[in-house]
C-alpha cells in the first residue's frame, strides 16, 4: 500500500522549534535555577540538560498525546522526565568506565567539565528528579492517578534493566566481539528503543489513548526507535563532529557492532526507510492530529545531527 505523508519540511521545522522551546521552558521551571544548593551538583545538571539536545523524546511524547486528542500541557511531566532520564544516560555513557567520550552536545562531556564523581552524581540526580516530578500530583492537569501510576511504571520499565540500562549492559558485553544482527537488534531495542517507546506510550496514555490507539502507537514507537538507532550508526560514519555535536567515526575505529558494520551502509539505509514506512503505516487509522508523528518519522532518518 502507498503511504501518504504530509510533505512540508517548514511545518515540521516550526513544530519542532515550538515544542523544543516549550520543553526547555518547563525543564528550567521544574528543575529550578542552577544556583541551587549544592551549587556544583546543580551547575553540572544544568550544564548537560541545557547543552542543546534535539529534545526528540519529549517532542515524541507531546506528538503522541496530540495524536489521540490530548492537550499539549497535560503531557509536560512526561516530556520533562524522559528528557532528564535521557540526559542522565548520556552523562553516564560518556564516563571513562563506559564510552569514555570527550564531547557531547557540542561541548566537553560532563565528566570533562566537572570531574567524574560529580558527573556520576549529576546523572543520578537527573534520574531521581525525573521520577520525583512524575510522582508530583500537582503537576498533572486533571489526569486520574491510576493513569499517572501507569505512566510512572511505563517510564521505569523503559529506563531500567529490561530497557535502557539493560541495553547498555548488552552493549558493554558485546565489545570486542562480532555479534549477530539479531543480537544487535535486541541490544538497540533496549538501549535506544525502550525509552523512545516509553516516551510515546506515556504521551499516548497521558492524552487518553484507547487500547487500540495505544497498540498502534506502540508499533509506531518500536519502528521509530530502531530507525533512530540505525540513523545514529549511519551518522557516525557519514556525519561530522560539527554537525552532530559528538565524536564521529568512533564506531568504526573501535570496531563496534553497528548496522553499517554488519550489513553495510546501503542495506542500513534501506532498512531505516522500511522502518519509517512501517511506522507511518502503523498509525494510518489516526486522523490529521497524527501528522506531526508522521513528519517526525521521516525526520528521524533524514536528520543530520
Ligand atoms: C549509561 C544507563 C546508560 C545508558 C546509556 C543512551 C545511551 C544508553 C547511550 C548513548 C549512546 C548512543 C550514541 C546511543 C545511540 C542513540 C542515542 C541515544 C543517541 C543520542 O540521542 P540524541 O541523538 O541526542 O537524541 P541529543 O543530544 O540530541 O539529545
Amino acid at each position: 500500500m502507498k503511504i501518504k505523508t504530509p510533505k512540508t519540511d517548514s511545518t515540521l521545522k516550526i513544530y519542532l522549534e515550538e515544542k523544543r522551546t516549550l520543553v526547555e521552558k518547563n525543564l528550567l521551571r521544574l528543575l529550578g535555577p542552577s544556583g541551587e544548593y549544592p551549587l556544583t551538583l546543580y551547575q553540572s545538571m544544568h550544564y548537560s540538560l541545557f547543552a542543546g539536545g534535539k529534545r526528540i523524546r519529549p517532542i515524541l511524547a507531546i506528538a503522541a498525546s496530540e495524536a489521540v486528542g490530548g492537550m499539549t500541557e497535560a503531557v509536560i511531566p512526561v516530556a520533562i522526565a524522559v528528557e532528564m532520564i535521557h540526559t542522565y544516560s548520556l552523562i553516564h555513557d560518556d564516563l571513562p568506565a563506559m564510552d569514555n567520550d570527550d564531547i557531547r552536545r557540542g561541548k566537553p562531556a560532563n565528566h570533562r567539565a566537572f570531574g567524574e564523581a560529580t558527573a556520576i552524581l549529576a546523572g543520578d540526580a537527573l534520574l531521581t528528579t525525573a521520577f520525583t516530578l512524575l510522582a508530583d500530583q500537582s503537576l498533572w492537569d486533571n489526569i486520574p492517578s491510576d493513569r499517572v501510576l501507569q505512566i510512572i511504571h511505563e517510564v521505569g520499565l523503559g529506563a531500567g534493566p529490561c530497557g535502557m540500562v539493560g541495553g547498555q549492559q548488552l552493549d558493554l558485553e558485546s565489545e570486542g566481539k562480532r555479534i549477530s544482527i539479531n543480537a544487535i537488534e535486541q541490544m538497540h531495542i533496549k538501549k535506544t528503543g525502550a525509552l523512545i517507546r516509553a516516551s510515546i506510550r506515556s504521551g499516548g496514555i497521558a492524552g487518553g489513548a484507547t487500547e487500540t490507539q495505544l497498540l498502534a502507537l506502540t508499533d509506531y514507537s518500536e519502528r521509530i526507535g530502531l530507525a533512530f538507532q540505525i540513523a545514529d550508526d549511519i551518522l557516525d560514519v557519514e556525519g561530522s563532529v560539527e554537525e552532530t555535536g559528538k565524536s564521529t567515526g568512533k564506531d568504526v575505529s573501535q570496531n563496534k557492532n553497528t548496522y553499517p558494520a554488519l550489513i553495510g551502509l546501503g542495506e542500513s539505509k534501506l532498512l531505516e526507510k522500511r522502518l519509517v514506512n512501517e511506522a507511518i503505516e502503523a498509525i494510518e487509522e489516526f486522523d490529521e492530529k497524527a501528522d506531526s508523528l508522521r513528519r517526525i518519522a521521516e525526520y528521524v532518518v533524514e536528520r543530520t545531527r
